[in-house]
């Protein structure tokens, strides 16, 4: 019989990469990666689909980055499918499906759509798709509050008379150039019929210049991927994340190997109306592991059993792998078959992200280094006069029971049929971490790192880092040598906290 004790697991803080001999500088290093078969990273980070890390506002922040967020599914669909939505239509060369009022909306209602899409106007279309207007807040400025109620959209939009308007299919420069010319911030599109196609406003055109390396789709909107599970009302949940945009469907369990998880991959794959989606599969933490999701047919493998910060499958199961070695061992199979690896969890410095590329993932997703931002949901937290934010594992008792605000992703840990949140078995925790400021903020420290490693390393790409990074093992003695030791810390660093 084949011998029970496996080889020896190591993880982040195991290891260390070999400087090498080199002629590249920080600055001018490329860390484009591949996410997915289909999809392509400037900057090779996720943000974990958890519900302290990652709603629209986050998946927005992270794809101006050049990365990618995760939305999480602990919402209904409807809500999970709004934020996609919200997503896509945040920024983008052209809005082609613009949000829209009609004329006989009271103002009131249409304030109400402004608030639910951050928008601050709408195009005014009439049931026949014909373009009645426009109504923007400066149309709103002189209408009293106690009238909002009464007062109709057409009566105060103005209306298609005096609007500019483009062609559909107008170029990016004649827009700007319409834009400029009449001062005005939104362009309505319209076709020969008068029908509104497409909507092109003046932040857009700011954002796209800001944001160079934002992570887009085809038509220029911001790119997001969604959880779901793998069971129960999966199959209209994903359906609808569809509909509404998804870049990429994460398949997000905490186990990739079940049955029921292999055979949802298989389903959303070969079913024609997810043609345009990426999925991705996980998590696993084996070479076996992510072959089975390559067979299954994901477009990316996600690995990590037990590294999360938050995470306690490794106490309570008893199972998992350190990551660098399940990293390393997926890759394995990711590599021959060409299919792109993300290492998820465990990440706790910038320096890991090299680390995790080298042990053979092409990208990263994180948690704990982006739940203190002010873009994850939920507020700030006031402790000894520090500001925190809540984190929790998606397996913790707070995120899988009613107690939680909403509670659909019990079935990560295959504890869905669960009745009563007394039976739960909990595989996560519930904590807080550092408020850490704006995700750029943030992601500058992360990819700044990323730039330092791949110039000792001797890289300027990342398939340059894969190849040329090579790891020495180290001992505690080592790991003590490697963090800040034998003086006291007077200041903080940016990329830098004692734990
Ligand atoms: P970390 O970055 O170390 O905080 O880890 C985040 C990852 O931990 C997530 O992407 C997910 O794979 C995993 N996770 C989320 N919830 C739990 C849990 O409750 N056990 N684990």
């Amino acid at each position: 019989s084949p011998d029970i004790y496996a080889p020896t697991g190591l993880t982040y803080d195991d290891v260390l990469l070999l400087p090498r001999l080199t002629d590249v500088i920080p600055s001018e290093v490329d860390t484009t990666s591949r996410l997915t078969r289909g999809i392509t990273l400037s900057t090779p980070l996720l943000s974990a689909a958890m519900d302290t890390v990652t709603e629209s506002e986050m998946a927005i922040a992270m794809a101006r980055q050049g990365g990618m967020g995760i939305l999480h599914r602990n919402l209904s669909i409807e809500e999970q499918a709004d934020q996609v939505r919200r997503v896509k239509r945040s920024e983008s060369g052209m809005v082609s499906d613009p949000v829209i009022v009609g004329p006989d909306a009271t103002i009131s209602q249409l304030d109400e759509l402004c608030g639910q899409y951050k928008v601050s106007g709408l195009p005014v279309v009439g049931p026949d798709g014909a373009l009645h207007g426009i109504i923007t807040n400066r149309d709103l400025r002189f209408v009293p509050a106690e009238k909002w109620s009464t007062i109709r959209v057409r009566d105060c939009m103005t209306p298609r008379e005096r609007l500019i308007t483009g062609r559909t299919g107008i170029s990016r420069e004649d827009a700007k150039a319409l834009l400029a010319e009449h001062r005005i911030e939104k362009l309505p599109l319209i076709d020969d019929a008068g029908r509104l196609t497409g909507l092109i406003t003046v932040k857009d055109f700011v954002k796209t210049e800001q944001y160079p390396n934002a992570t887009k789709d085809a038509e220029g909107r911001l790119v997001v991927g969604a959880a779901v599970g793998y069971w129960g009302d999966t199959w209209e949940r994903a359906t609808a994340l569809a509909e509404a945009g998804v870049d990429a469907l994460v398949v997000d369990t905490a186990n990739g190997g079940a049955r029921l998880a292999l055979e949802m991959i298989s389903r959303i794959k070969s079913d024609p109306a997810f043609s345009r989606v990426e999925v991705i599969g996980g998590n696993v933490a084996t070479r076996e592991g992510a072959q089975a999701l390559i067979d299954a047919g994901v477009d990316a493998v996600k690995v990590g059993v037990g590294p999360g910060s938050i995470c306690t499958t490794r106490v309570v199961a008893g199972v998992g792998v350190p990551q660098v070695t399940a990293v390393y061992e997926a890759a394995r199979a990711c590599g021959p078959a060409g299919v792109p690896l993300i290492a998820d969890g465990g990440l706790q410095y910038s320096g890991d992200i090299a680390k995790a590329l080298v042990a053979g993932a092409d990208t990263v997703m994180l948690g704990s280094l982006l739940a203190g931002c002010t873009e994850s949901p939920g507020d700030l937290v006031f402790v000894n006069g520090k500001q925190w934010k809540r984190y929790r594992g998606m397996g913790s008792l707070g995120a899988m029971s009613s107690r939680g605000r909403r509670s659909y992703s019990k079935d990560r840990y295959f504890q869905a049929d669960v009745s009563s949140d007394s039976k739960i078995v909990p595989e996560g925790i519930e904590g807080q971490v550092p408020y850490s400021g704006s995700l750029a903020d943030v992601v500058y420290q992360l990819v700044g790192g990323l730039h330092q490693s791949m110039f000792y390393v001797g890289a300027r790409t990342v398939p340059e880092l894969k190849e040329r990074g090579q790891f020495v093992r180290i001992t505690s003695a080592g790991l003590k040598e490697s963090h800040p030791h034998d003086v006291m810390m007077t200041a903080e660093a940016p990329n830098y906290q004692s734990r």
